[in-house]
């Protein structure tokens, strides 16, 4: 973090001249995110952190306290605006304590094992105590890790302005795997990333450890994250070999303090591709030989490695189907390979083959039946929807189906449904919306979040996974909004309960300003920034209208003859009668695989949601709205909503620019004017084509398309597409 100490020297000199309360705006280019540690300018506030925080007093010095202490060295000092001392015993009033009570004599005097204890291994505790007739605060937990934990957490107290009259907090996690996925390929580009090459230098590891790698972890671990996939799933099997295991044991190393495990995306045809065997069958006694093996050569290299994420049978991708078998006879075959060693299996239920009846279908249709063969190190890792990630989906209907599977979910972080590393599109009430979505699969209260936690079947593993996009650029992350999607996917994985709300007013305290007139304008930004997103592409519940490959523009048109769900036309099905994909019992069906009452909501078109109305029902131009509008007429007045929104962003994000720094404000800035072009793209090509069908006018007042359809057609083939992986 290079620009720490300079921007506290810079803040330091202006708060040491002026009186407090200056507002101090330095530059800032983004690297430090979430944990920029600033000096809290509220006089108040600072004086009383001052005064309860004055000294740090640690114990123990394994690698993961010694993250903590360098942790809280770098966040108080920036916060309080003065160095803190540390020391392993109390000198006076005004100390923080941080350890566990098995390795502290001071934690243990405290008498606080029973408070820990009911916290798990994750979990911490932080109060206000009395030692010896000194005030102190207290960090304390089971674990260093716990620890490391509730420092983050008193560091966000002090970030966000909380007052530590609040206390005592405690908190642990409601699920076991908190996990982010990367999708980096081995030349380094990132599928779906926009935010630069990979962070992972395979030419310069493992002899160079970059700053970053432990910079990264440091992020990661503020949020609870306990495990990061390296590699993508589409995977090179390369990665499992002893040049690559070499450079990948020192990410591992780095990580290890910050609660970080390693997992590797397995490809599951890698005893052909590097094992040089003429079969990946899994039930061949020479591929599990092989397996098991390769899984003791890696633990030799990374020990505590988490274990294999899995793509199988997946878009070209292999698995056990190409020799007859099924995903339970492929995941088992693998776990039972990295057991022996602790580890475990993430297999992912994104698989849909061509030609079937429909794409939404087909994840339970072909996993429910495997339910209760995967064995008990296995996890079932199922994107939120049932079909890719889209702006809003329904929730998937294996949430609620695997009774006897360990289920997890995978959430992207990464906008490649959202506009890459331009759009402005916060993420986080799109997953509460589906972590609280109610499957009623054992009653109602049976939410998707309670299922992830295992309260609602009988899970003896449980996960989340978040698909992340960091790169080299400087800020990590591209456009700095997608920051706040990957700090809402680690918040929830570790509580789905969180608010979207709670979390984005967190998040911008600590990236931007505690000002509350930044908060309020932009906090609105970031909520109407997602249903946006929705309008100006597929309102009401259509899907998937992207260019086909690249996933940025609009391309309502295309159909794809070889792989029909790879066109749009697939999904919307417009006609002269009407659009939507009928999946009652007309149509797919695939309404039955939901439990009820919710089958029955969706299947009825008086009583489904109407923004997933076109999910589930072919529905005439002339249908009513509960609006009074037609469907035509909503349809385009949503697309319309879509672009004033943005409109209003833009202005929104102009009127509070004074509040935080020039080089994140005009960045923004920028990104908000391309987004708007392009959510008149998206509107004007969709409104024509669909118009094209309904052949019923614009309703009136609203400005018609600049073009007609034959130009936004043609700027499907014309326009750069801003992804370095996808190749233009
Ligand atoms: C799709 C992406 C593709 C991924 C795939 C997956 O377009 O790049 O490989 O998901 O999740 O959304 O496997």
């Amino acid at each position: 973090m290079g620009s720490v100490r300079q921007n506290l020297i810079r803040s330091f000199l202006v708060i040491s001249v002026l009186p407090f309360i200056v507002p101090v705006v330095c530059a800032d280019d983004g690297y430090r995110m979430w944990l920029r540690y600033e000096q809290v300018q509220d006089a108040g506030l600072l004086a009383a952190y001052r005064n309860a925080i004055s000294q740090v007093v640690i114990e123990e010095s394994s690698p993961t306290m010694l993250a903590v202490k360098d942790e809280l060295e770098m966040g108080l000092e920036g916060l309080l605006g003065r160095p803190v001392a540390f020391s392993t015993h109390i000198t006076g009033s005004g100390a923080l304590v941080a350890g566990t009570p098995s390795g502290s004599p001071l934690v243990a005097s405290l008498g606080l094992e029973g408070r820990i204890e009911v916290l798990g291994a994750d979990g911490f505790l932080i109060d206000q105590v009395t030692v010896s007739g000194n005030s102190a605060v207290v960090i304390a937990a089971a674990s260093d890790i716990g620890v490391l934990y509730g420092a983050f957490h008193l560091l966000r107290l002090l970030q966000t302005h909380q007052s530590l009259s609040s206390l005592p907090v405690s908190s642990s996690p409601r699920v076991m795997h908190r996990v982010v996925n990367h999708w980096d390929n081995i030349r380094r580009l990132v599928e779906r990333g926009y935010a630069g090459l990979s962070l992972w230098e395979w030419g310069t590891l493992p002899e160079y450890r970059h700053p970053r790698y432990t910079d990264y972890a440091r992020l990661n671990a503020s949020l609870g994250i306990n495990g990061a996939a390296i590699n993508n799933v589409n995977a090179d099997a390369r990665f499992l070999t002893g040049q690559f295991l070499e450079k990948i044991a020192v990410l591992a190393d780095i990580f290890r303090p910050w609660g970080i495990k390693v997992y590797l995306s397995a490809n599951f045809d890698s005893p052909r591709i590097i094992g040089g065997l003429d079969t990946a069958d899994p039930l061949d006694p020479q591929v599990i030989e092989w397996w098991n093996k390769k899984a003791e050569e890696i633990y030799s290299y990374i020990p505590d490695l988490g274990g294999f994420l899995v793509k199988a049978d997946s878009e070209g991708q292999p698995g056990p189907h190409g020799y007859g078998r099924d995903h339970a006879d492929g995941a088992n075959m693998l776990a039972r390979a990295v057991k022996p060693f602790g580890g475990i299996v993430m297999w992912r239920a994104f698989v849909y083959d061509p030609g079937r009846t429909d794409r939404f279908r087909e994840a339970w249709d072909e996993f429910v039946p495997l339910d209760g063969k995967f064995m008990d190190n296995v996890i079932v890792q199922v994107k939120n929807g049932p079909i890719d990630f889209q702006p809003r989906e329904p929730f998937s209907p294996l949430f609620g189906a695997l009774t006897n599977t360990n289920t997890m979910m995978e959430f992207q972080v990464t906008q490649e449904y959202f506009g890459f590393g331009i759009h402005l599109a916060y993420k986080g009430p799109m997953y509460t919306e589906i972590l609280n979505a109610d499957t009623y699969a054992a009653g109602e209260g049976s939410t998707v979040g309670m299922i992830l936690e295992g309260k609602v079947f009988d899970y003896n593993l449980t996960g989340m996974a978040g698909v992340i996009n960091p790169g080299t650029d400087r800020n990590w992350t591209g456009q700095p909004f997608v920051q706040s999607s990957w700090y809402a996917f680690g918040r929830l994985a570790w509580d789905h309960t969180l608010s979207a709300e709670a979390l984005a007013d967190e998040w911008l305290r600590m990236t931007f300003t505690n000002d509350d007139r930044f908060i309020g304008t932009v906090k609105e930004i970031m909520f109407r920034s997602r249903e946006a997103a929705v309008n100006y592409r597929n309102p009401l519940g259509l899907t998937h209208l992207y260019a086909q490959g690249h996933h940025y523009g609009p391309a309502p048109w295309t159909e794809h003859h070889h792989r029909p769900d790879w066109g749009a036309v697939y999904y919307h099905r417009a006609d002269e009668q009407g659009i939507g994909f009928d999946r009652t019992a007309s149509g797919s069906n695939a309404v039955e695989q939901y439990h009820e009452p919710v089958a029955s909501v969706f299947r009825d078109i008086e009583r489904v949601p109407e923004d997933l109305l076109l999910w589930f029902h072919h529905v005439s131009w002339d249908h009513p709205m509960r609006s009074g509008r037609t469907l035509w007429d909503e349809l385009v007045h949503k697309y319309y909503e879509g672009v004033k929104t943005v409109r209003w962003m833009q202005d929104a994000w102009d009127s509070v620019g004074e509040f935080i720094d020039r080089e994140r404000y005009e960045h923004v800035r920028a990104l908000l004017k391309i987004q708007e072009r392009d959510a008149l793209r998206w509107r004007n090509s969709c409104v024509l084509y669909f118009g094209s069908f309904s052949g019923k006018p614009l309703p009136e007042g609203l400005e018609p398309p600049e073009h007609d359809l034959e130009h936004y057609m043609d700027l499907e083939r014309i326009i750069y597409v801003p992804d370095p992986w996808y190749g233009w």
